[in-house]
């Protein structure tokens, strides 16, 4: 750390946030000598797991992919004990990592940022905190995750309970009293149902409010085999080679067929065989899936029927079949009991659309159909995704030029990694990158591979501020929205495009054109004297 004198920053770069982003981030800017700090909300490193300690809660990507692949010598001594790996062990993981690269020492816990302001005279950034000195750094690199900004669901009446309410995504660290309870939760969304999965045999009685019916995908978890684990400890660089260059960021092939080409019984093979597979492998059946209304109520009336002959009353399992959206256009949950959960006697479905809840008594929720007596009631509501957790910072740049006012009517940004008229400032896994519809430990790796080699070119020129062009971030806004535009997430409402907080403008925030395709461009970008952006 540098002494505040005069323009001279006390840092070179400030991390906000200690989860796989931040912690990646710090160990490779210290690595390549800049004095970094992390700054962290939570009172450990962890990011999404430390805070999403639910029951349940699991990772949808296999760990041996959904892992760092920076060093070597880490990935051949951990050992995942499942090939979905569950939140705890996950957590311990970047807590090896915090301790392996010695990173704790500097990051400051139980901080967060209020406001990080761009002194365009000296070119640095002042940040301050809810506690704490302000600190002063030339870059700041924002950690802070897609899906980090709990959004309080607006449920009329919900004050007047009195019995426990619990978040998924702000669980209690000692763990919640469930046992023989009766239990309600709001949401049935990834978190929302692997809880319900998890939770159904430990609690008295659960009852699910049910507003938009998911299509979720089994995952066929079980023991990472140890043959499994020399296989991939064997073929690793391969398989951190496919990650980087394929379309979503995992080490599988390219759909080979379009369903629309092949006969019904080919097809009906097909997704046999990728259902087998399970988990996000279910949508490389065919290419395409996301493109073809046809193809899509392919695998569609593929799902309806599995749901159908799982679960057995047929009143509950035409409920629990989505209406209203394509398979995939909105984040499908994975999981592997499900639909199973809803045979059981102490399982009851409530449609939110046939019967609205009206408000809440001290120990009921009630609905235009009646009350349902709860001792607990869990939200698994969402959160402000993509953009939510840099809006709840004031940030300002150049001449005082606040993100929240730029940002009014959608994010703009040159490739998710920087904003125009906010010099200096980077963005892990911003608003317009792949993001999270990339396995995440990839994206930020190469996000912030990228970054740091910026920082060393900007370091060798003896530069001190970087920042986009209007011209190609408008270009790259557009070509977001033109990529997404053509697929069938265009009609769906999900919180990819903000459609879960009310008043946020509609945009599809994630580039959906592939991630391989993605990495070469920023390569180019780089290449090419950093073409977009302007270097002072
Ligand atoms: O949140 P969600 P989530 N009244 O927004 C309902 C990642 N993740 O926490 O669809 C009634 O998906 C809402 O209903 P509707 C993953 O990327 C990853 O589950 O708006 N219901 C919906 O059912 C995921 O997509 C893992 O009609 C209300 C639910 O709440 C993302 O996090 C695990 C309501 C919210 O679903 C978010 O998932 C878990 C209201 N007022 C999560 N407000 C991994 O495995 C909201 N809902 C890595």
């Amino acid at each position: 750390m540098n002494s505040s004198a005069n323009d001279q920053p006390q840092y070179d770069v400030v991390v906000i946030g200690a989860g796989f982003a931040g912690l990646y981030a710090l160990h490779r800017f210290r690595e390549l000598g800049f004095s970094a700090a992390g700054i962290e909300k939570g009172g450990d490193v962890g990011g999404v797991w430390y805070w999403n300690r639910y029951p349940g809660a699991r990772c949808d990507c296999e760990s041996y992919y959904y892992s760092y692949s920076f060093s070597q010598e880490l990935q051949r001594d951990w050992r995942w004990s499942l090939r979905y790996s569950e939140q705890p062990e996950i957590l311990r993981y970047l807590n090896h990592v915090a301790d392996r690269f010695d990173l704790r020492p500097h990051i400051r816990f139980s901080t967060t940022l209020r406001a990080a302001h761009f002194d365009e005279t000296s070119g640095t950034w002042t940040l301050s905190f809810d506690h704490g000195p302000p600190l002063t750094a030339r870059y700041l690199v924002s950690a802070m995750g897609c899906l980090s900004e709990i959004k309080t669901p607006d449920i009329a009446g919900l004050d007047d309970f009195r019995g426990e309410i619990l978040h998924t995504a702000a669980w209690p660290h000692d763990g919640a009293a469930l046992n023989g309870k009766r239990v309600g939760i709001i949401g049935t969304g990834a978190s929302g149902v692997q809880v319900i999965s998890r939770i159904a045999s430990q609690v008295g009685e659960l009852t699910v409010f049910q507003r938009t019916a998911n299509w979720v995908i089994p995952v066929w978890n079980g023991p990472m085999a140890e043959e499994f684990q020399d296989w991939v400890q064997a073929h690793y660089a391969a398989i951190r080679q496919r990650c980087f260059t394929s379309t979503g960021g995992v080490p599988f092939p390219s759909p080979e067929h379009a369903a629309l080409d092949l006969p019904e019984a080919q097809r009906t093979a097909i997704l046999e065989e990728f259902w087998a597979k399970g988990g996000i492998r279910f949508f490389s059946a065919f290419s395409d899936i996301f493109t073809r209304h046809e193809a899509n109520e392919v695998v569609c009336a593929f799902v309806r029927d599995y749901i159908r002959r799982t679960v057995r009353n047929p009143a509950v399992a035409e409920m629990l079949i989505p209406k209203d959206h394509h398979i995939g256009t909105k984040r499908p949950p994975m999981d592997d009991d499900y639909y199973k959960v809803f045979n059981r006697q102490n399982v009851r479905l409530v449609d939110l659309r046939a019967e609205p809840i009206v408000g809440f008594t001290s120990d009921s929720l009630i609905t235009s159909s009646g009350a349902y007596g709860l001792d607990t009631l869990i939200l698994a509501t969402g959160f402000d995704a993509l953009t939510g957790a840099l809006l709840a910072v004031d940030i300002c740049g150049r001449g005082g030029l606040s993100l929240r006012e730029v940002w009014a009517n959608g994010a703009r940004s040159l490739l998710g990694l920087a904003v125009a008229g906010f010099p200096n400032l980077f963005l892990i896994t911003g608003p317009l990158s792949p993001s999270v519809l990339a396995n995440m430990p990839t994206a930020i790796e190469q996000h912030v591979n990228w970054i740091a080699d910026c920082l060393q070119e900007l370091r060798a020129r003896g530069a001190r501020m970087i920042e986009p062009l209007a011209g190609p971030q408008e270009d790259w806004t557009r070509h977001v929205a033109d990529v997404a535009e053509a697929t069938l997430y265009r009609d769906s409402r999900s919180w990819y495009f903000g459609s879960n907080v009310p008043g946020k403008p509609r945009q599809f925030g994630v580039y959906v054109g592939g991630f391989g395709n993605y990495a070469d461009k920023c390569r180019q970008v780089a290449a090419s004297n950093y073409d977009g952006f302007t270097i002072d």
